[in-house]
């Protein structure tokens, strides 16, 4: 029972993803320098980098230790924007323990959650206020951004599952979000063609 805690209660401002108090939770900034590769247009990213290397997502996490029999949670922030075509969007990754699952709940704004397994199967599910989506075991997953304002969500999963990102820094995940004339559309990545 030694690394349990004391029951804890903490506030989630659904507006900004903030959660407080401060030092009950760590933040993760990823700017567009974090993700190199990532997007399908490399001269769009690299001016877009030069240019002051924008903030994409930050991740507030609650601070509960990593471990099992520990349920982590906390929220991510997807700000608006493009690189190129398409939408600014999460890395993306595997748990590192594939026999785990995950929770997203959105409280604000509008996302896309890209999933697909190592056997090629993959799924989209929109997300808006209100919404949640299951990410079964060994499904990879990268949140995407399709509105104006911020996408927020909520998330929950296992302590201990940790994260593989490797998969995702050659080819990318299977699908990509464009913006085609003002609209949201999944299609295949180019790159396995
Ligand atoms: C963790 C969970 C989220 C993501 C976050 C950022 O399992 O899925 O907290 O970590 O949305 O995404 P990424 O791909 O940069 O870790
Ligand atoms: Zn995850």
């Amino acid at each position: 029972m030694g690394d349990l805690l004391r029951p804890l209660r903490l506030d989630i401002f659904p507006e900004t993803g903030f959660i407080g108090p401060e030092q009950a939770t760590q933040v993760t900034g990823r700017h567009l320098s974090d993700m190199r590769g990532m997007y399908q247009d490399g001269r769009a990213a690299e001016a877009m980098t030069a240019a002051g290397d924008p903030l994409l997502y930050q991740v507030y996490n609650a601070d509960i230790p990593d471990e099992p029999p520990h349920i982590l949670f906390g929220t991510t922030v997807v700000y608006p924007g493009k690189v190129g075509s398409e939408y600014f969007m999460t890395k993306g990754h595997y748990h590192a323990i594939e026999r785990t699952a995950e929770v997203y709940y959105c409280l604000k704004g509008r996302g896309m959650i890209l999933m697909e397994t190592r056997a090629g199967d993959v799924a989209v599910q929109h997300l808006e206020r209100g919404k949640a989506v299951y990410i079964p075991p060994g499904w990879a997953h990268r949140s995407v951004n399709v509105g104006s304002e911020e996408f927020v969500f909520f998330f929950a999963y296992p302590g201990g599952a940790g994260h593989d990102y490797e998969a995702f820094e050659g080819l990318g995940f299977r699908n990509v979000v464009v913006d085609r004339e003002g609209r949201a559309v999944v299609v295949a990545n180019p790159r396995f063609a």
